[in-house]
């Protein structure tokens, strides 16, 4: 289903100078500012050479983590769902992004309490949509998504994302239909069985959440050795500078979601 990964749009949000308060496991230093700035320009630039056309949305002050839309909405062909950050302080990015998403999508729905999902929990594949249970996503909200998407013709399946990581996808993303990019900790618990599986290098596991956009796998620099494994199956790779949205735990994919409005 190409779907998966062909893409007609993409929405981002400018970085907002409360970064600074932005939600993190571990101190690792404040963000630089213009360096992430710098870095989302690349990340545009990025997306518009792999062919979509680029929504940027204006920095949201009031939420110091707004940039990272991906938490906010899970957009399939024909309709999106409306998200439910677990963190008080994420829960009002979605009434933000509403509007957009609404005039995008003639059908839009809605995790309700007492649910919470969030994007980064959420890998669309070939076949079926894998939602991790984790600090961010409950039960509640797994079975609501559920619903939603089998009423779309799409099949979930709850799979755990390890306690050490954020999101299931800080640790996989999607290469193509049935072509998953890995960390060997997350593959070892046996979810993509049934998948090919290409494993990040033994040391880069921060590189294993990257966007396939088009014919372009976009990962963050600074991980030589994956990134040599994937050209070697043939992608074309573009890499971004992400020290600073590192330090929040943030990654490709949680810069953008990713629309096909074909
Ligand atoms: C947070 O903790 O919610 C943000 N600082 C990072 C969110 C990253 N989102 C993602 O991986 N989808």
């Amino acid at each position: 289903m190409e779907y998966t990964y062909q893409f007609t749009h993409a929405i981002v949000r400018q970085p907002a100078k409360s970064i600074i308060n932005g939600l993190r496991a571990a101190d690792l230093g404040p963000p630089d500012y213009a360096q992430m700035i710098s870095d989302h320009e690349d990340y545009i630039k990025a997306l518009i050479v792999a062919g979509v056309e680029v929504i940027n949305l204006t920095a949201l002050e009031k939420f110091p983590d707004g940039q990272f839309v991906e938490d906010t909405a899970l957009c399939l062909p024909k309709a999106t769902v409306l998200m439910r950050p677990s963190e008080p302080s994420r829960l009002g990015e979605v009434n933000e992004i509403a509007p957009k998403l609404r005039k995008l999508f003639k059908e839009v729905f809605e995790i309700k309490e007492p649910g919470n999902v969030e994007g980064g929990d959420i890998l669309v594949t070939g076949k079926e949509i894998l939602v991790g249970r984790s600090a961010r996503t409950n039960k509640s909200g797994i079975i609501q998504l559920s619903e939603i998407v089998t009423s779309l013709g799409h099949v979930v399946r709850e799979v755990f994302t390890p306690p050490e990581i954020l999101h299931f996808k800080t640790d996989c993303s999607l290469l193509g239909p049935n072509e998953i990019l890995s960390t060997e900790r997350l593959y070892s618990s046996g979810c993509f069985d049934g998948y090919q599986v290409i494993n990040v290098a033994d040391g880069e596991e921060a590189a294993a959440n990257v966007i396939r956009v088009n014919e372009y796998v976009i990962m963050p620099a600074g991980f030589p050795e994956t990134k040599a494994i994937l050209e070697g199956y043939g992608y074309k790779v573009k890499t971004i500078n992400n020290t600073e949205c590192a330090k929040l735990d943030g990654g490709m994919s949680c810069l953008s979601l990713r629309l096909n409005l074909m």
